[in-house]
């Protein structure tokens, strides 16, 4: 017997939910969806696994990025190709970060907590390159 009433506690809840939430989504919808966007600093658009995004330097946007020390740089890949976040150039890597194979919609995030200038490129794509200048 208690049991059917938890049971039906339960359901009762649930189709309240659902009636408030019919309610609520037509006035909140577009403020709660943003809520769930991950935030980028930097971020990877569409169509930058081919060449052509390095013409008007938007392989990364922005290619170059200037912050305070001590603060973080959050990249995240918009495209439906992985690529990285990787540390030097295509034909001199370093090995200060790698973020390896960023899935779409995948973020990384950098604390830097030095002054300097750090170069960047995708591992899978050497036409993209980008900055980050820390002051
Ligand atoms: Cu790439």
């Amino acid at each position: 017997m208690l049991k059917q009433i938890t049971v039906i506690g339960v359901i009762g809840v649930v189709i309240l939910v659902i009636i408030a939430l019919s309610f609520s989504n037509s006035i909140e919808e577009n403020v709660e969806e943003t809520d769930f966007i991950i935030k980028g600093d930097v971020i990877m658009p569409t169509k930058v696994s081919r060449p052509g995004c390095d013409e008007n330097d938007r392989c990364y946007i922005p290619s170059l990025i200037v912050i305070e020390k001590g603060k973080q740089v959050t990249w995240i890949n918009e495209d439906s190709a992985f690529h990285t976040i990787t540390s030097g150039f295509y034909d001199a890597p370093t090995d200060l970060f790698d973020s390896g194979h960023l899935d779409p919609f995948e973020s990384y995030t950098l604390t830097f907590d030095e002054k300097g200038t750090y170069d960047y490129f995708c591992t899978l794509h050497p036409w993209m390159k980008g900055q980050v200048i820390v002051e």
